[in-house]
């Protein structure tokens, strides 16, 4: 059977489930936030990468009703959690391109808040720049109806996109995600640790937050601790976990 046709059949399946990375403030290194990331458990094919599934589920159509699964499951996870642990963590949640273009996303997001009662300053949509504004119908007005509803928007994998500073302009983002091919060269190549650094500095004249992804390296740290980068996720303090481990973590650092 074609891959396309087993993903139609994998939310049904209950061959689906998100992991959490969480984000941690740059200067106490307390988690801040975490990322929903999305995973698919094959019975007999195994784990199949994000990077595959998720631009087959994009061309198929089927990031809709995937992603509507994921923002309502990973609300009822970040309530769950800042109910028995109290603590208020921001949740990212990706979206898709399809689902930035689609007229009744502000009420699927309304509609997942109001099932599992997160507060919606808690949730955080992500959008990669990947997306071309002007080819996105709705997507300048669905981020103003989710950014006046209180939730928070981020520009995902920032600067590999073709109009960064169109985004930042057009957008309502309160946040920046550093793309990890930049963090990445930290260390590496000069060219892109200025980059990161205007990236940053950039933000906090526009008043807006940055958050570094793929942060490995002490040496990575070292550097955006310098730059005085908000927040940061990777590798360095913590792989995206299940939920049993995300808990486990939760309930130490209580
Ligand atoms: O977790 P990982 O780095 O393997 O994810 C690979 C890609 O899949 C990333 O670009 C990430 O943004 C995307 N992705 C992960 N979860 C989701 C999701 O729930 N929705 C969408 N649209 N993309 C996701
Ligand atoms: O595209 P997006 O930023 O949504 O996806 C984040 C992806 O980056 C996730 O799939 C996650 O698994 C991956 N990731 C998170 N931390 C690190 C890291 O430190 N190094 C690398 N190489 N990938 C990471
Ligand atoms: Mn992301
Ligand atoms: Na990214």
């Amino acid at each position: 059977m074609a891959l396309r046709s087993r993903l139609r059949h994998a939310l049904g399946n209950g061959e689906l489930r998100l992991v959490y990375q969480p984000q941690v403030d740059t200067g106490s290194e307390d988690i801040v936030g975490m990322e929903a990331l999305l995973r698919w458990e094959h019975p007999d094919l195994g784990p199949i990468s994000p990077a595959v599934f998720v631009p087959l589920a994009e061309e198929t159509g089927l990031i809709v009703p995937i992603g509507e699964w994921v923002l309502r499951t990973a609300c009822r996870q970040a309530q769950e959690w800042e109910q028995r642990y109290g603590l208020r963590l921001r949740l990212g949640v990706n979206l898709s391109a399809l689902q930035l273009m689609e007229p009744k996303l502000p009420a699927t997001v309304f509609r997942a808040l109001q099932e599992t009662g997160l507060d919606p300053a808690l949730l955080e949509l992500e959008v990669t720049e990947s997306i071309s504004i002007k080819a996105a119908p709705n997507l300048v007005e669905n981020l103003q109806a989710l950014h006046r509803m209180g939730c928070g928007i981020a520009i995902d994998d920032f600067g590999t996109g073709a109009a960064s500073l169109d985004y930042l302009r057009k957008l309502p983002a309160d946040r920046i995600k550093v793309d990890q091919s930049f963090v990445r060269n930290i260390g590496v190549d000069p060219d892109d640790e200025a980059i990161v650094r205007a990236t940053i500095e950039m933000a906090h004249r526009l008043k807006r937050t940055v958050v570094a992804e793929g942060v490995e390296t002490e040496a990575h740290l070292a550097f955006l601790r310098e730059q005085a980068c908000d927040e940061l996720q990777g590798y360095l303090f913590c792989r995206p976990l299940p939920v049993v481990s995300f808990e486990r973590l939760l309930a130490e650092r209580q």
